[in-house]
């Protein structure tokens, strides 16, 4: 299992109710993974829970911390976003370097990925939390993916637009300038052709609101990328 494979992820806040149904059926919708987050209301309850309701499926699981108090065991991985658009250290190593200085000594390195967050979408909870610049020109933005390509050599660049469909045009020249580093693209897929259209521009996408607002057409997301070739 490679995360560096992965097409297409949902993610799941566990803040959210989610029915057996559809927990069912987005975990056998044949998605490449299931990633656990969000930025409002994450418990290490709420995450234990989820994550036992999930397990039972066998597929990759992601923890994608956003609260060192809701770290739970159990995780193939675990996504630690730095925000390179925040000037707020805590939120760019901060919280990592209090996280290191309790747990460093029992961390398993190897399951540890950090993922350079570039947030896009100034009204999303996650921008607001973190304080991020989203106004941001292209070449801005650009510059922010080479930063965790060339700089930072992060495995993951996630361009966030978070309850909005992003820039398609801006996705696809930051891919251009990646190389090794894999992008991630969320925000606002709510269609097959959504998926389509973020999927040719992105490597990975992540859908996550239109669970919780329509299952048949989140379901429909995967669907869709299972049609395009690889
Ligand atoms: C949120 O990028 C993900 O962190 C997905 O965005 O919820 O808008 O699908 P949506």
């Amino acid at each position: 299992m490679d995360f560096k494979t992965w097409r297409h992820v949902f993610k799941l806040d566990p803040a959210k109710e989610i029915a057996d149904g559809h927990l069912e059926r987005i975990c056998r919708s044949g998605t490449d993974a299931i990633l656990i987050g969000g930025s409002d209301n994450v418990t290490l309850d709420n995450v234990l829970h989820l994550t036992e309701r999930v397990q039972s499926y066998g597929l990759p699981m992601v923890l994608e911390v956003s609260a060192i108090d809701s770290v739970a065991p159990g995780f193939d991985y675990y996504f630690i976003p730095t925000v390179l658009n925040s000037d707020d250290p805590k939120w760019i190593k901060g919280l990592h370097h209090q996280a290191i200085r309790e747990y460093g000594e029992i961390l398993d390195w190897n399951e540890l990925i950090p993922e350079g967050y570039c947030i896009l979408n100034g009204d999303c909870k996650a921008a607001k939390l973190t304080g991020a610049k989203t106004q941001l020109a292209a070449d801005e933005v650009l510059a922010y993916a080479r930063l965790a390509e060339h700089f930072f050599r992060l495995p993951i660049f996630y361009m966030e637009y978070s309850g909005v469909y992003g820039d398609m045009k801006l996705v696809r020249k930051v891919k251009e300038v990646l190389a090794e580093t894999r992008l991630f693209y969320g925000g606002g897929i709510d269609s097959a052709d959504k998926a389509v259209a973020a999927l040719n521009a992105a490597d990975t996408i992540v859908v996550g609101n239109i669970i919780y607002e329509n299952i048949d057409k989140a379901i429909e997301t995967v669907e869709a990328v299972a049609e395009t070739a690889d």
